[in-house]
């Protein structure tokens, strides 16, 4: 049988987490918007989402960027991010692996560009310590101190806010954020995530609370807190999850804990490092930050994946 269009990719991680950015051989999408042909990605190519991110070829951890034409030709490129279940609005971490990746490929020219992704437009730069910031879309705390009860492990309070994806922010998990409890605290957040749901607790417009986060004091002396991320997937965040630090920062700057001019140092549950900036803004009458989020990525391959019709597991596989 003929093998389907190869898949060209270059994978990357960054601050830990990794992204594989789809060069060639994705499905044709059409040329509008970055929220319309998400929704094309969607509805219609969802076993090649699957394909590229969960096993054989990927794993729970894996965000997928497909690098498109802009929609406008003013813009660098239009990114649309996946993960093992599903699409992504925005991703700070998968922002910052494409743009290393086009450095990689010799098409990131020096200066700021724009990148068109679902939940906005956003701009990235690379900085002399070989970092590259992403200047991400508006952030913002949606409600404080919300109560959600868990069947299993009591009553919890965070905020909700969004920093291009809905996070739940717990202010104090019950269980150590060290790397030898991943699993415990993975249990942890998705019973809190499952309760949210049970609860009917959402983000704006109804939208799902996707991701939780915890925080607890930093490891490193130049962290001002370390967390841990629950992905939508069930997999962690092995970054600090740029999306996350958004929020966080946009929650500190509503609570007056966070000045202008200071940097937020986000550590992440192995150790990695972001640092967030911000910039307070109002939209559509509510107040919160554009937040400029940086870190480290390196290229771990170059790849061409087959997917070969007489494979049962061509389309990939996810628990
Ligand atoms: O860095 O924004 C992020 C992110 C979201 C999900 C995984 N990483």
């Amino acid at each position: 049988m003929a093998p389907s269009t190869p898949i060209r990719v270059i994978d990357s991680h960054t601050e830990g987490e990794p992204t594989r950015v789809v060069l060639e051989g994705a499905p044709d999408l059409g040329s509008g918007p970055a929220a319309d042909r998400l929704a094309t990605f969607r509805s219609q190519h969802d076993h090649f989402r699957s394909a590229v991110v969960n096993e054989p070829r990927g794993n729970d951890a894996l965000v997928g960027a497909l690098l498109l034409e802009p929609h406008d030709p003013k813009n660098l490129a239009q990114v649309i991010f996946f993960n093992n279940v599903g699409v992504l609005g925005m991703c700070v971490h998968g922002t910052i692996g494409v743009a290393r990746t086009l450095a990689h490929l010799g098409r990131l020219p020096a200066g700021t560009h724009t990148l068109e992704t679902p939940a906005g437009n956003v701009t990235i730069a690379g900085n002399e310590d070989g970092s590259i910031s992403v200047a991400n879309v508006f952030s913002f705390r949606h409600q404080t101190n919300v109560a959600v009860e868990t069947n299993s492990h009591g009553t919890f309070h965070g905020d909700i806010a969004w920093g291009g994806n809905w996070f739940y922010l717990v202010k104090e998990p019950s269980v150590e954020l060290h790397f030898d409890k991943i699993h415990e605290l993975t249990e942890l957040t998705w019973h809190i995530r499952q309760s949210l749901i049970h609860n009917g607790i959402t983000g704006a417009n109804s939208e799902e609370i996707d991701h939780i986060e915890l925080f607890a004091a930093p490891t490193r002396r130049d962290a001002d807190s370390r967390n841990f991320v629950l992905c939508p997937g069930r997999a962690y965040d092995r970054s600090p999850c740029g999306t996350g630090t958004s929020a966080k920062m946009a929650c500190l700057v509503a609570d007056g804990k966070l000045a202008v001019g200071e940097t937020w140092g986000q550590e992440s549950i192995i150790g990695s490092l972001f640092r967030g900036t911000f910039t307070p803004a109002t939209e559509g009458g509510i107040d919160g930050v554009y937040p400029t989020v940086s870190g480290h990525a390196h290229i771990t391959a170059e790849a061409t994946l087959h997917l070969d019709p007489a494979d049962p597991f061509q389309h990939g596989f996810a628990p």
